[in-house]
């Protein structure tokens, strides 16, 4: 029989156990709770064993030897392991890529004048475009977009060659490596179609090529998915700039109609925050205060960092901001959205408001969004919400008291320009000497999810802690800053947590930005924003004139659920930079595979450390992980030459 765990056990958050409390008070079943009703967990399935892939099957491999060896159709653990993980990945690769082509045809439309759009950081679309070689003379603003989002929504469809996006963002060095092993994407819809045929049952059966393939996908999620949404993003709604927000379920409001927009795709997001802004009069007349609008997940992400919105909860507590009793709405558009907020929310007043035709949840209110008529949508969606408060019930309404204060917004842009205060002709070089005398050990980006199988922050934090006391400068992403904030990574008095390496830098550039020291956390998006961090280690790497592969960096994601992150991960992986995971990526069925991805460099086998320079690291263990990634870190920095730092940092 399952063990329910103590809500002190579920989340290091005090806020997050209280809120449990209430809701198993109350009867109501969460992601916590399901989490404990599925263990244990399927040995085969952990260990990727098992196969579904036609009706001959399900096939299952003994993992421990004793037992069938290979399914039905002669697959053996090898290959069942390899494809399901490449199956994964090709959840992931999706979902950015379609991200991505919804923000270029939102592009277009907006150029076109068919979309309620406006082209917002100009200077970025025009840097774009000469990044992809259009020609802007004579064109009007207009114009130059029409142009960028036909390159971009070229990259869906090219017939042959390299897709755009990976040679206008890619690193040359890393380029050329990928079309040496035939890697380099034609385009996004081809290779993700290529997968999903080559994955399927009787096609490609060898480990090793299946792997190849994954990194195929990891580098069209990157350019094709992450970059490419992060640009036109920028384009339509502006490069984010530092900015000061909230974070914790305490940033509802009793007083006031709260909405919680959750989901990915900010022209949705964008647009519900307009109209909050736009329909606080009526909000008013309702007999409140106004209109407060939070953020969950990535969309959370997404306003935090270009409109300063504060952060109700991680992918993990969704359902959580529910159960306080005083959210009018939660307005969803794709990707981490929880099939089990309906219900939930059918146990207080919430309204759930789907707006995707492909994205539904039966039971929930669905107002169709189409970017062409974002303002009628939008506006239909707040009006909804205004219009539940009267249903709200407020002999059970909780909100927690207490907010976390935190700085985010820090865009490749904006920390080049805190750093050009220090030299304004090379903005890196700063950062380049404290990497190379050792200030700065290396860089890591902490980034990915909460999973509701693990101790809520525990993984994110713990991990970003050992690093940071160790002169490691920590940026992040996704769910994961999320945990970092609420313990006071993303807040300047948290620098007391870093080396005196780490704090001496921040501290400095904090004062150029006016503040007592830059946070220990640099929070740079959303998931798909993990373009940012690999734009500034581009950066730093062209202007070293060495490969991404070589610079002392790693990236982890201690809490990780999602495929997307481990198809963001393979995307880091495929320019050599190692990458952590906390949870099980099930892949030890088969010693082939784990050895590929987790071997050395010199080791004989095949492994993506030889090929690329970087590999996965599986370590529960935060603090584990953490030593695992400095040794990782001073290894590459032995091989650039530079001097390892000692253990007495602190
Ligand atoms: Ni990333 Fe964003 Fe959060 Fe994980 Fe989900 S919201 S895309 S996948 S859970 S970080
Ligand atoms: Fe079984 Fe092979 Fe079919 Fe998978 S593809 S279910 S291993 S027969």
């Amino acid at each position: 029989m399952a063990k329910t765990r103590n809500p002190v056990d579920v989340s290091m958050d005090v806020q997050v156990q209280d809120m449990l409390g209430k809701a198993r008070e109350q009867g109501v079943e969460t992601a916590f709770d399901r989490a404990d009703q599925m263990s244990p967990r399927c040995p085969f399935g952990s260990a990727g064993v098992c196969c579904r892939l036609c009706l001959e099957g399900p096939c299952r491999i003994q993992p421990n030897g004793k037992g069938p060896q290979r399914g039905v159709c002669g697959a053996n653990a090898d290959t069942i392991v390899a494809r399901n993980f490449m199956n994964s990945l090709i959840q992931g690769t999706a979902a950015h890529a379609e991200h991505a082509r919804e923000v270029a045809l939102a592009l277009l439309h907006t150029a076109e004048g068919k979309a309620p759009y406006h082209i917002k950081d100009v200077g970025k679309l025009y840097r774009i475009a000469e990044g992809l070689n259009l020609s802007v003379e004579g064109k009007s603003v207009n114009e130059v977009a029409k142009d960028v989002a036909l390159k971009a929504l070229e990259d869906f469809q090219r017939p042959e060659g390299t897709m755009n996006w990976v040679s206008f963002r890619g690193q040359e060095k890393s380029v050329a490596k990928w079309q040496s092993l035939g890697l380099a994407p034609v385009n996004s819809h081809l290779e993700i179609a290529k997968a999903v045929t080559r994955g399927a049952m009787g096609s490609d059966a060898d480990p090793i090529n299946l792997l190849l393939g994954g990194i195929n996908l990891g580098i069209v999620d990157g350019y094709g998915g992450l970059h490419l949404s992060t640009d036109l993003q920028d384009v339509l709604f502006g490069t984010p700039q530092a900015v000061k927000a909230n974070y914790s379920l305490g940033v509802l409001d009793e007083n006031k109609i709260n909405i919680a927009v959750h989901g990915h795709i900010p022209l949705l997001s964008e647009k519900v925050v307009e109209w909050a802004r736009k329909l606080d009069d009526q909000a008013k007349a309702a007999g409140t205060e106004g209109i407060n609008i939070v953020g969950v997940c990535c969309s959370g992400n997404e306003l935090l960092m270009r409109q300063g919105v504060s952060i109700a909860s991680s992918f993990s507590s969704q359902e959580l901001v529910i159960v306080s009793g005083a959210l009018e709405a939660m307005v969803v558009d794709i990707q981490c959205i929880m099939p089990g907020i309906q219900q939930v929310a059918e146990c207080y007043h919430t309204e759930i408001i789907t707006t995707l035709g492909h994205v539904k949840i039966a039971g929930a209110t669905h107002v169709d969004f189409e970017p062409e008529h974002a303002d009628e949508a939008a506006k239909e969606i707040v009006e909804k919400a205004i219009k539940n408060y009267a249903n709200r019930d407020h002999q059970n309404v909780s909100i927690p008291k207490d907010t976390v204060e935190a700085y985010a917004g820090f865009s490749a842009e904006q920390i080049t320009d805190v750093l050009s205060k220090l030299n304004e002709e090379k903005p890196l070089q700063p950062l380049i000497d404290a990497l190379k005398n050792g200030t700065i050990r290396g860089i890591a980006a902490m980034v990915g999810c909460t999973n509701p199988r693990e101790k809520q922050d525990v993984g994110n934090v713990t991990v970003a802690k050992e690093l940071m006391k160790k002169d490691v400068l920590v940026l992040t992403t996704g769910c994961t800053a999320h945990s970092l904030a609420k313990n006071g990574l993303m807040n300047p008095d948290g620098v007391k947590e870093c080396g005196e390496g780490v704090k001496s830098v921040l501290k400095l550039l904090g004062e150029q930005a006016g503040l007592p020291s830059l946070p220990p956390a640099l929070h740079m998006g959303s998931c798909v924003d993990n373009s940012r961090p690999a734009d500034l280690l581009k950066a730093l790497a062209d202007e070293l004139d060495i490969a991404i592969s070589d610079i002392p960096v790693v990236g982890s994601c201690p809490e990780t659920h999602n495929p997307k992150a481990l198809s963001i991960g393979t995307y880091f992986i495929s320019h050599g930079v190692d990458v952590h995971v906390g949870v099980d990526p099930q892949v030890s069925g088969s010693s082939l595979v784990t050895h590929t991805l987790t071997g050395n460099r010199g080791d004989e086998e095949v492994t993506t450390d030889r090929l690329f320079g970087g590999k996965l690291i599986y370590e529960p263990d935060p603090v584990l992980a953490a030593e695992k990634l400095i040794e990782r870190i001073d290894m590459k920095r032995k091989l650039l030459g530079l001097s390892t730092v000692e253990e007495a940092t602190t």
